[in-house]
């Protein structure tokens, strides 16, 4: 399966879903039975990642178990190139954008290279940045956080990953975020770009993530609401549902 074929066709029909299943957060087997959810309550695509605590270990078992319980796109959101696995369909070949580092700018992706083409995983180009407040990623990835209140500058870093040839832009609130990313620059962004906007942190109900939808964020991504949360297939069915109608 070519997975940007994959998103770029489902992005063009209605706005997608996807979750996010951190390997340090449970054992490999409740990984898998969370993709098992994921997929059967129509989520799109899952991704594989988390900021702290991944190891060759947590990550190739947790990939591997995703794998072996869905048929949806398992896509790898790294951390490092330390930890890359084979047991996915693709990997986010992004960039921090807004880091200090320069190793979270292009160190770490020249570090990589060689694995991903080496382990055959397709790289999905993307533009990643951090709005405030950032969390836990923004801390440890020495962001100069985009301001809430500054759809201009997130419009701005869009455009030079577009201009760049980055293939998709991900605004980053940070997992676990008080607030989701503001609805203006959303809308900012996706009003004036022409690759795929990617939201993410602090989603946590159908209500936000619709609105998200309805300000024109093409892709949807949720964690923490999959990790806490008890009811969480009816809480994820919800909010896909939501998603979707808009
Ligand atoms: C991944 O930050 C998101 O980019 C996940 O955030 O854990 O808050 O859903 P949540």
């Amino acid at each position: 399966m070519n997975v940007m074929d994959y998103l770029l066709k489902k992005i063009d029909k209605e706005p997608v879903h996807m979750g996010l299943i951190d390997p340090n957060e449970q054992k490999p087997k409740e990984s898998g039975e969370l993709a098992r959810i994921l997929e059967s309550v129509g989520s799109d695509a899952i991704m594989v990642g988390g900021s702290t605590g991944i190891t060759k270990k947590n990550l190739n078992d947790t990939a591997k178990s995703v794998k072996d319980n869905t048929d949806i796109p398992v896509i790898h959101f790294p951390t490092n190139a330390t930890a890359i696995s084979p047991h996915v369909d693709a990997i986010y070949f992004m960039s921090m954008l807004n880091s200090r580092d320069l190793d979270k700018v292009i160190g770490q992706q020249v570090k990589g290279s060689l694995s991903v083409r080496k382990l055959g995983i397709q790289p999905l180009p993307m533009g990643y940045v951090i709005v405030e407040p950032g969390m836990t990623v923004g801390e440890v990835g020495n962001a100069d956080l985009i301001p809430r209140n500054d759809p201009d500058i997130a419009l701005s870093f869009g455009l030079a990953a577009q201009y760049l040839g980055m293939r998709l832009f991900y605004l980053e609130a940070g997992s676990g975020a008080p607030e989701p990313i503001p609805l203006e620059m959303v809308k900012t962004c996706k009003e004036n770009l022409d690759i795929p906007v990617f939201v993410g942190g602090g989603i946590r109900d159908p209500d936000q993530a619709k609105k998200m939808a309805q300000a024109g964020a093409d892709v949807i991504v949720t964690g923490t609401v999959i990790e806490e949360d008890s009811e969480v297939e009816r809480k994820l069915k919800r909010m896909i549902r939501s998603i979707k109608q808009v």
